[in-house]
Parts: structure tokens; C-alpha cells; sequence
């Protein structure tokens, strides 16, 4: 299996975030990919697939916005990482500002997501290389493949950032694979966190189907997203499944709704799957309250491939760093055991 990474990726680094109240230093590290990187044996850098696999996910607008954002930061006499701090409440009207504080906040739903100088570059190429492991997976030459995308994806929609990402790799490469007329296209996220960018892409499609596996938002971020409830609108009713858990959960409690999650993905016909891969499960991680081991990654990579279709992961959170390469290789080597 081969895996996609490309260093300008490292480019993305910013310095803080506000966490629980305090300034800490960012979790989203550099370092996390150079774990991955160190851990997993065969690596191709992606070649450039350009922008109109973004645009068929992101907004002109959005995109604009992200490339520019640091400049324009400089631009307004300041230094460091751009990042809002006043956000647009829900059925304010749309205003398009041009001031750079305006435009942080109409495009995050929160203050945990900086743009440094080299985001728009690390992001493109993550981006690019969920593309490239699609590529490789319609050559039919593997049945799975891995991206290693950094920074992830999973919190960003179609015209916002948010939980550390800024462009939604596993939805670009869902679109892609449609496109490709490689559907009918499943996205199973297993990131501790709710998918809630992949979620609002996809709520009102009935061509791509949406699970997620994730630490109940009445106790966790994103909070405004992955309730139970929720599962799809207007033509899109029935193909999002969300599946919250409690902190605390284990393997013993993560396994069934794995199952049941898999069991829903295979009703409902799908031909490829994109899984939204986070380490921060891990009973080690620093900002989450699961508690997998890592030979657990094992089990929930051999019980995707039991499934029998094209597996595209895609790199999505995990923080615990000196843990993450084993975890990530370890969820690897179980989807490829068979
Ligand atoms: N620092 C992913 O795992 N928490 N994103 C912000 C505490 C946001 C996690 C407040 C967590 C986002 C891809
Ligand atoms: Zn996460």
C-alpha cells in the first residue's frame, strides 16, 4: 500500500492556540507527519491535480480568502498567525467584508484555526494528496491506499475552516471519485472528533453516505454538530449516520458501533470507501477521552477490510505524537492483513 505525503506540507506551523482558557502551543504539530512519515515504509509524493478538484467542494470565495488571508494579515500591520476572534452568529446577514478580522470570522465557526504564512501551501498539498492515493486506487493496482493529509480536513465545509482544517481532503476525494464514476462513494469517519465539515457537505446529497463514530458533542467538540438526531435533509435523509460515544469508551464499546456502522455502509451499496482516519482515539491523547490501545487499530483496520471495497484513509487527527506513528501503522497493517 502506498502512502502520499509531500514535505511543503510541513510548511503549515502555527505557533498557539486558545485552549481551555489559556494560549498553548499548537497540537496540529509539523511533528505529527514526520511520526507518520518515520512509521509507514512506502511513500509517493503527489503530482498536482489543481484546483478544480477544490472547487468541486469549496467555495471560489472561501478558497480566495484562504489563499490570501496571511497577506492580508501583514497587509493590516500585523504579525504572526491570522486569527479571528469575531464570528458572525447564525441569521446575521451574509455581509462580505473586507477587512481581514471580518473575513476570520465569516469563514471559522472558531478561534482554533490560524492561517500562518505557509497554510494555503501545506493545505493545497495535503489536498493533493488524498487526490493522488484516489488516483492510485483507479489504477486498481491496490485496494487501498493512504494520504497523509496534514493539515486534516473533516471540521472545514464547503466555505469555512475550523478544528485545525482548512480543506476537506476526504470530501474532495469523494467528489473526485464520483466524478470518476468510481461511486457509490461511503465516508466512514473514525476521528474522535464529529466530521461536522464532511457532515454539512454531504447532508442534503443522496449519492455519497455519511457515518461517523465520534465522542458525543453534548460533551465534546464541535458541540453544534453529530447529535443522534441528525441524519440528512431534503434528498439526503437516511445517508447520514452519526454514531456518538462516551468519553470514557473503550474497544469493547467502540467495536459494536464500528459494526453497526459497517453494516449500515454496506446496505446501503457502496462501491469505494473514504475513511477519515484519527488517531486521537488513542487512550494517550492529549486533547480526548477514548480509550483505545494501539493494537485496537489493528482490529478496526481488519474489520474495514472485511468489507471487500477500495479503502481511501485519509489522515484526520491525533495528537498524541510519540504514539501516532505505531497507531497509525498499526490501523494499517490490519486493513491490509488479509
Ligand atoms: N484546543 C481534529 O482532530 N479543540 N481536530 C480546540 C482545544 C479543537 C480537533 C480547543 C479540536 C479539533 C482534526
Ligand atoms: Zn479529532
Amino acid at each position: 500500500m502506498k502512502g502520499y505525503f509531500d514535505p511543503r506540507q510541513l510548511a503549515h506551523a502555527p505557533a498557539r492556540e486558545l485552549h481551555n482558557g489559556d494560549w498553548v502551543a499548537y497540537a496540529e504539530s509539523p511533528d505529527r507527519a514526520l511520526a507518520i512519515k518515520r512509521a509507514v515504509p512506502d511513500w509517493e509524493a503527489p503530482r498536482d491535480f489543481g484546483m478544480a478538484p477544490l472547487l468541486a467542494v469549496h467555495s471560489q470565495a472561501y478558497l480566495d480568502f484562504l489563499a490570501g488571508a496571511h497577506a492580508a494579515w501583514l497587509a493590516a500591520g500585523r504579525s504572526g498567525d491570522a486569527i479571528g476572534y469575531a464570528f458572525p452568529i447564525v441569521r446575521r446577514r451574509p455581509l462580505t467584508l473586507d477587512r481581514i478580522d471580518a473575513a476570520l470570522g465569516a469563514y471559522s465557526y472558531d478561534a482554533g484555526t490560524p492561517v500562518a504564512a505557509g497554510t494555503w501551501d501545506a493545505a493545497y498539498w495535503g489536498a493533493q494528496c488524498a487526490l493522488a492515493a484516489l488516483d492510485r486506487l483507479a489504477t486498481g493496482e491496490d485496494t487501498s491506499a493512504f494520504a497523509l493529509c496534514r493539515p486534516p480536513g473533516h471540521h472545514a465545509g464547503a466555505d469555512y475552516m475550523g478544528g485545525y482544517c482548512y480543506l476537506n481532503n476526504a470530501a474532495i476525494a469523494a467528489r473526485e471519485a464520483q466524478r470518476r464514476g468510481l461511486g457509490p462513494v461511503a465516508i466512514l469517519d473514525i476521528d474522535y472528533h464529529h466530521g461536522n465539515g464532511t457532515q454539512d457537505i454531504f447532508y442534503r446529497d443522496p449519492d455519497v453516505f455519511f457515518c461517523s463514530i465520534h465522542a458525543d458533542p453534548r460533551t465534546d467538540y464541535p458541540f453544534y454538530w453529530g447529535h443522534a438526531d441528525e441524519s440528512g435533509e431534503g434528498a439526503g435523509v437516511g445517508t447520514t449516520l452519526n454514531l456518538p460515544l462516551p468519553r470514557g469508551t473503550g474497544i469493547e464499546d467502540y467495536a459494536p458501533a464500528l459494526q453497526s456502522g459497517l453494516a449500515a455502509i454496506v446496505d446501503w451499496g457502496a462501491r469505494l470507501l473514504v475513511v477519515s482516519f484519527g488517531a486521537d482515539t488513542f487512550e494517550g491523547d492529549p486533547i480526548s477521552h477514548f480509550k483505545l490501545r494501539q493494537a485496537d487499530y489493528a482490529q478496526l483496520g481488519a474489520s474495514i477490510a472485511a468489507l471487500d471495497v477500495p479503502v481511501l484513509v485519509i489522515m484526520e487527527g491525533g495528537y498524541a505524537v510519540d504514539a501516532l506513528g505505531g497507531n497509525v501503522a498499526a490501523f494499517l497493517r490490519g486493513l491490509n492483513a488479509a
